[in-house]
């Protein structure tokens, strides 16, 4: 009845009852009366404001809401770094993750691979997570390795990639992509988490993932992969906001869960998945998706809610979105030349603008005309005053 699963577990005594909204993540649900042998509860999801506009668009055709408010519209342009990150063909390096300010210095942590590496099968294969500071944001120094690929049948041995910091109480978490073999570079990936004392390591693996792909037989935005994690601690709780991406099973719900209406090639939607401590365990929530549009995810604080802006995939392309709660969004305002798998300067102390999370950060650009997988590198983003 709360929309997700239930298992009850042998006859132990007392008997354990756990409960999971994806049917995975299984966690202890006290005071509930367990039923004998296997309970399996029906998924009951609840539809978010995106998905009830989504609806909309697949009945009524494809307009989307647009308040034109001069508050929220945002336009973007970009320039080259210097130093170790100025572009240069022999690296790839992307998905860069929050720009953070420590002691005055600027750090940001990327996937990293060198170009030429025939037995790459994507970018993003074979990658090691690299970090990089900087006193100006424009000029970077390369400081080699943060977190590396875990050894042979690990959960990330195959590559870690895309990565997000989040900082909470004095300790750092790198939130990461990661690929056991290479099913998890197009298909299967998990979630991955490391923790350290300080912005300059070591880090420590916390043991297991901290999120999954959907694992069942129905039709689900997230049950092939989960892409992009970024955290967020809001309202006393850690939002893992993510993207999830699905496998089509070519029945009728395919359409629904896996198609992209308006004409747009690629469905990519997000979800969230919430927990009381920054490691889990974390719960997806009901629901899920909370966007039917977005690539990978640019999400901070404004006022008493959540904003994101929302790049390519999906109809809602091009828009900066506002949710009181963190996850039923509405369209504010539109956003012209936005970087791509932007990572935000988070400033310790944001202005309480709409803008205040996205006035600069980094992205990632990617040249096809180098490299048997194409080349990538980071440059700077800037809103347009
Ligand atoms: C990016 C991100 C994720 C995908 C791949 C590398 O755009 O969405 O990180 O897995 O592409």
């Amino acid at each position: 009845d709360d929309g997700g699963f239930a298992i009850s577990i042998g006859n132990r005594d007392p008997k354990t009852l756990r409960f999971a909204i994806d049917g995975y993540m299984f966690a202890e649900k006290r005071g509930v009366e367990p039923a004998t042998g296997l309970a399996i509860g029906l998924r009951k999801a609840k539809k978010s404001a995106a998905t009830i506009r989504e609806e909309r668009y697949r009945a009524d055709g494809c307009e989307i809401d647009n308040p034109m408010n001069p508050d929220w519209n945002i336009r973007f342009k970009s320039s080259l770094l210097k130093g170790d990150l100025a572009p240069d063909p022999t690296y790839t390096r992307r998905d860069p993750s929050a720009v953070i300010q420590v002691n005055g210095k600027y750090y940001v942590w990327y996937s990293y691979s060198l170009t030429h590496d025939t037995k790459k099968l994507a970018p993003w294969d074979l990658n090691d997570l690299y970090f990089a500071t900087s006193t100006d944001g424009e000029t970077w120094e390369e400081q080699g390795p943060a977190v590396t690929r875990g050894p042979e049948s690990s959960f990330d041995h195959r590559s870690v990639f895309t990565t997000e910091i989040f900082v909470h109480d004095g300790v750092y978490y790198l939130i990461y992509q990661a690929a056991g073999d290479v099913d998890g570079i197009y298909n299967r990936n998990v979630i991955g988490m490391a923790k350290s004392e300080s912005p300059d390591g070591p880090w420590t693996k916390v043991d297991e993932p901290v999120l999954r792909p959907t694992y069942t037989n129905e039709q689900y935005f997230d049950n092939n992969a989960v892409h992009d994690p970024c955290l967020i601690h809001y309202r006393d709780k850690f939002y893992l906001y993510y993207k999830g991406e699905c496998i089509c099973f070519e029945d009728e719900d395919c359409q629904r869960w896996c198609n992209p209406c308006c004409g747009l090639k690629k469905q990519v939607k997000w979800g969230v998945a919430i927990a009381d401590h920054p490691t889990g365990p974390f719960i997806k929530s009901e629901f899920n998706p909370i966007t039917n549009t977005g690539h990978e995810v640019m999400v901070w604080k404004y006022g008493t809610g959540i904003a994101i802006l929302q790049h390519q995939d999906g109809p809602e392309a091009k828009t900066i979105q506002y949710a009181e709660d963190g996850v039923n969004f509405e369209i504010m305002g539109s956003a012209i030349d936005m970087p791509e798998a932007a990572g935000l300067f988070r400033p310790n102390d944001p202005e309480n603008t709409p803008h205040g999370g996205i006035e600069w950060g980094l992205s990632h650009v990617l040249k096809w005309n180098a490299g048997p997988k194409g080349w990538m590198y980071i440059q700077k983003y800037q809103k347009v005053k």
